[in-house]
């Protein structure tokens, strides 16, 4: 079998989440670390046109966009499972990938956990406004989440959790989060329980447990 590359950097959720599929599954891979300020260069725009993270590499076989290549990893090696085989369920899974796309990453960790947890590190300035503007959305934002994992469990993982993971463990590490997390302790006992699992303790990212 041919060797898998993740293309990307250690601290992104986005590469977590597909090195995530890759260790629950036992698949083995590895990691091409980008420079910092590389993913722009025309060599990584030749694998990710909006310059981008995470890239997999399979043979001659190159795919970007985290859901996607989530998806293929699930249909390259089934076992296990990390689709449902229940429509609905399948679809709930969807559906869940699609907030933590569309609504946690750009509502809470773009606007908030970045600056607090990964530009202190980076020495690049916060702007406090914006951070303040993002916290009545982070705040809704939290509450849905919160509400769709209310049943998830730690040890029957699909390719939702494995998105969410990575970004909620980076923003319990922002002291605004924190603080609101407090209100879905549910979700919080979620993740303690998904961080113990091996594949995250393998994975463990600078920013996040
Ligand atoms: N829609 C993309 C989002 C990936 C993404 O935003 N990755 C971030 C790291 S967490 C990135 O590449 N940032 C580098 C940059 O914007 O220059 C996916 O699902 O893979």
């Amino acid at each position: 079998m041919a060797d898998l590359v993740v293309h990307g950097v250690l601290g992104s959720p986005y590469v977590r989440a597909v090195r995530l599929a890759l260790e629950e599954k036992r698949l083995p891979y590895r990691v091409a670390q980008l420079a910092p300020g590389s993913t722009r260069t025309p060599e990584h725009l030749a694998r990710h046109p909006f310059g981008r993270m995470p890239v997999l590499e399979d043979g001659d076989f190159t795919l970007y966009e985290t859901q996607a290549i989530l998806r293929y990893l699930e249909r390259r090696a089934p076992s296990p499972h990390l689709v449902p085989a229940d429509k609905q369920a399948e679809a709930r899974m969807n559906q869940r990938m699609g907030v933590v796309d569309w609504y946690f990453f750009p509502q809470i960790s773009r606007p908030i956990v970045f600056a607090r947890v990964v530009a202190p590190v980076l020495g690049r300035p916060v702007d406090e406004a914006a951070v303040a503007a993002a916290l009545p959305d982070a705040q809704h934002c939290l509450a849905v989440v919160a509400a769709l994992w209310r049943d998830r469990s730690a040890d029957a993982l699909d390719l939702s959790d494995l998105m969410l993971a990575p970004q909620l463990g980076m923003a319990l590490r922002a002291p605004e989060v924190a603080t609101m997390l407090r209100a879905h302790p549910q979700l919080t006992d979620w993740l303690a329980a998904v961080q113990a699992r091996p594949s995250m303790v393998a994975t463990k990212s600078p920013f996040a447990d």
